[in-house]
């Protein structure tokens, strides 16, 4: 196997990740509790997030996959063969081969905070592209990160699928696409996905599934609490909600109370009033000269933009 690269340890199962911790009281202390999103990924939260994809109501991942099929050899075309493919994130999606199989680059750099994903889905691609380097970089990409020695020369593919620009509030989203623009170097291209606004109905639905799998997503949330930071939460004590907000474009999900209820989280004592909620995530939706503004806020010129026919999502090419 050319799997290149060591991840550092995974952590013990037993220790509680102190940054989670820290998230999480802080969070449920705010005046508006919230707790980031990305605490919705462990792993049966990236399972669950796996069925969602699948949801006949959750159309970005099943349209964002025909455009990059569609579309992956103009993407090809224009940015080049025998370059290095750097994906922010761990390459887990079934998009990635497809891109691959289609610029056929000299390498692949997945770059993802989970080394344990990162691994998993590096071994993966690695059966499917026995002749591909791989060098997995374990990391935050959030921050600049300096990519690996043996890409040095190559001209960078920057790939950022899924929509995942849209957990971020627009100043951080920003703020990532211009560490991403210093990651890669001047001249690289970034292909990225981003979800459009579009009819209110159709947005709930999408995040509020009538199978509720997107329900069991965020209240594992609540779960992952107990388990890991020995919390005392009534997980039945909380719903799902998806709601639209609209001065934000976003949809929000959160926890709401559905009765008064006391708990504690690693010994902290906290009290919900039925109707609080708790914020656990944003999907942010952007307008055709919405996501153009958002690149170009962060130094990216848009080359190539390609949607479905009811213009529900957009894959855009982008150059530093
Ligand atoms: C992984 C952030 C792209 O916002 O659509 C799906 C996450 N949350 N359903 C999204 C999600 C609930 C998803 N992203």
């Amino acid at each position: 196997m050319a799997v290149h690269g060591t991840a550092p340890g995974e952590g013990s199962l037993m220790s509680a990740d102190p940054a989670f911790r820290a998230d999480v009281l802080a969070g449920l202390a705010a005046a508006i509790p919230a707790i980031p999103a990305r605490w919705l990924y462990d792993r049966r939260g990236s399972e669950l997030f796996e069925r969602i994809t699948k949801l006949p109501e959750y159309y970005p991942t099943r349209i964002e996959r025909s455009l990059i099929e569609r579309h992956c050899r103009q993407v090809a075309r224009i940015a080049g063969q025998g370059d290095a493919v750097v994906e922010f994130g761990s390459g887990s999606s079934t998009k990635t081969p497809i891109l691959l199989e289609a610029v056929d680059p000299a390498a692949y750099v997945p770059i993802d905070i989970s080394g344990a994903f990162l691994r998993d889905s590096a071994a993966a691609l690695q059966q499917r592209f026995p002749a591909l380097p791989i060098y997995p970089v374990e990391g935050d990409f959030m921050k600049p990160i300096a990519l690996p020695a043996e890409i040095a020369g190559m001209d960078k593919l920057g790939f950022f699928p899924g929509s995942t620009i849209g957990n971020m509030v627009p100043r951080t989203a920003v703020d990532l696409l211009r560490v991403m623009k210093e990651t890669l170097g001047a001249g690289a291209y970034l292909l990225i996905g981003m979800d459009r606004l579009k009819d209110v109905d159709v947005l709930i639905r999408a995040y509020d599934d009538a199978a509720g799998v997107t329900a069991e997503f965020n209240l594992n949330l609540l779960h992952r609490i107990n388990a890991e930071l020995n919390g005392t939460v009534p997980v039945d004590a909380f719903r799902h909600r998806a709601i639209w907000n609209d001065r934000a474009a976003r949809i929000e999900m959160h926890l709401e109370a559905v009765r008064d209820v006391e708990f504690t989280v690693d010994g902290q004592p906290f009290a919900f009033r039925a109707g609080d909620t708790i914020h656990t995530e944003n999907s942010h939706k952007y307008g055709l000269r919405d996501s153009r503004l958002l690149l170009r806020a962060a130094g990216w010129g848009v080359v190539e933009e390609w949607t479905d026919e009811a213009d529900q999502f957009a894959l855009i090419l982008a150059v530093a």
